[in-house]
């Protein structure tokens, strides 16, 4: 195989115990304690996160707050202030900027840098990795991991690998051998009925994935065989800050008390529909894939997906289309959660291809916008919404604020169904899944892939 071996320039950023360590800084008495962020030990909801000295109990995001104090009962539990860490990353982010322009931020703790026009002025990528880190401690007080590699893939793969305070660089030409003794759950794109097939194929590590030849990737995985064969070997074709097709949006809300009514549902959905909607016109892009989450009282987790036959950043067509695909799913359930999701993303440049929805819907819905941001999100709100007292889009999602999260990519899209119980920590960019790259458009929706629950 000829490829074109590219030189370690890309850089993957992420604070250590995010959450947490903001807190610890913050408050000197907590530094090496458990410190678990998400709530009160007795409260329903999940674990943010926890600092590394509350990990060595085994508290995870994502976990419930009761397993967590049940399992860490000398923790110190906090409530999730997501103003406060809103406001340290984009203080991260502009200490990045200062490295290079070629930024991509995709969470709200992690971004990929490109340093490869950066070198001259501060030497070599792994020298600009050692700079940074020695910023982020001394102007902000924060850890950071960082993974030096030829490609995004890797290099987020490489930050992971000696958390905290880690920095790892893979040197250009050796990403597979690097890759090869990891476990194949560590790569984009292996969810839990990827992960059982590879494992069927005898494969637990990426070297052993590498070694599967593509026919037999490709007759049991489709296409997806194909990329995994690829990204096994560390090869990513995606440049940093790459396209907004692979992007999202996404609210989820947690039901106080589980519920089987499909009037709250209904409502739920329509207001995380809404908040969706105003991210989208918030952020000039319009969605094209459209994904609901549902967990049920046993914490069995459904994702389903659907692309829609035009791009929109209208809170209708969202909402329609989430309460097509959740219907089945939550008749006759008690639901704990459900979730909205855009991506698919597009800058209006590519908009011009697709036919304009109604322009007066469009000022409506931006004259709402204006108005929330004036007088907060409760002050414009449909009757049902009100009825039913949900909280306003800001309490909702606290972790996910309106950055542009970097999705891994995914080759196929459809509607499936994820396995339990939600794995977090694998996807590694929040507690919601990871909706996929959009679909070209033509592609017919709705069919289940069944290669790769989004978990
Ligand atoms: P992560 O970077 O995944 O985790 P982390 O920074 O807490 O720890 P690590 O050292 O392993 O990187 O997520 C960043 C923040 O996002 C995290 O501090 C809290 C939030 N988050 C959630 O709210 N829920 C989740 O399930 C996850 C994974 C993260
Ligand atoms: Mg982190
Ligand atoms: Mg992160």
């Amino acid at each position: 195989m000829i490829r074109v071996v590219s030189r370690a320039t890309i850089l993957h950023v992420d604070l250590d115990a995010f959450f947490a360590a903001v807190e610890q800084r913050d408050r000197p008495e907590l530094r090496g304690r458990p410190v678990i962020v998400g709530g009160a030990p007795g409260a329903r909801g999940v674990v943010s996160t926890a600092s590394y000295e509350a990990r060595r109990f085994g508290v995870r995001s994502a976990m419930p707050l009761r397993t967590a104090a049940a399992l860490c009962p000398e923790g110190v539990f906090l409530a999730v202030d997501g103003a406060k860490y809103r406001r340290v990353s984009g203080e991260v982010m502009a200490i990045l900027r200062r490295f290079t322009p070629s930024i991509e931020q995709a969470s709200i703790d992690e971004a990929f840098l490109d340093v490869a026009g950066s070198e001259a002025l501060f030497g070599p990528a792994e020298e600009i990795a050692r700079r940074i880190k020695a910023a982020v401690r001394d102007e902000l007080g924060l850890t950071i991991s960082v993974g030096v590699a030829s490609t995004k893939l890797v290099a987020k793969i490489a930050s992971d690998l000696r958390k905290p305070d880690g920095l790892v660089t893979v040197p250009a030409g050796q990403e597979a051998a690097f890759l090869a003794p990891l476990p194949i759950a560590r790569l984009w794109g292996v969810g839990p009925q990827t992960r059982a097939a590879l494992t069927e194929l005898g494969a637990a590590t990426i070297g052993d994935l590498a070694a599967i030849p593509v026919d037999t990737l490709v007759r049991r995985l489709g296409q997806h065989g194909a990329t995994l064969h690829e990204r096994a070997l560390g090869i990513d074709p995606s440049p940093v800050g790459g396209d907004a097709a692979a992007r999202s949006v996404s609210h989820e809300h947690t039901f106080g008390v589980d519920t089987a009514d499909p009037e709250t549902i209904e409502a739920t959905l329509l207001a995380l529909a809404e908040g969706v909607a105003e991210r989208l016109r918030g952020g000039r892009v319009r969605a094209s894939t459209i994904t609901v989450k549902i967990r049920d009282s046993t914490f069995r987790t459904v994702t389903r997906q659907r692309t829609l036959a035009a791009p929109t950043d209208l809170a209708e067509p969202i909402y329609r289309t989430a309460l097509e695909l959740a219907r089945p799913e939550t008749r006759g359930r008690r639901i704990r959660l459900v979730g909205v999701a855009a991506s698919g993303l597009e800058e209006p440049a590519q908009l011009a291809l697709f036919g304009e929805e109604d322009p007066r819907r469009h000022r409506a819905a931006e004259a709402t916008d204006a108005i929330r941001h004036r007088f907060g999100d409760r002050a414009v709100t449909r009757a049902r919404l009100l009825r039913a007292a949900l909280p306003g889009a800001e309490d909702r999602d606290p972790t996910q604020p309106l950055e542009r999260r970097r999705l891994g990519p995914r080759p196929t899209a459809g509607e499936r169904e994820s396995t339990q119980p939600h794995e977090p920590r694998r996807a590694g960019d929040g507690a919601w899944s990871r909706p996929d790259r959009a679909r070209p458009t033509g592609d017919p929706g709705g069919a289940d892939d069944g290669a790769e629950p989004a978990d």
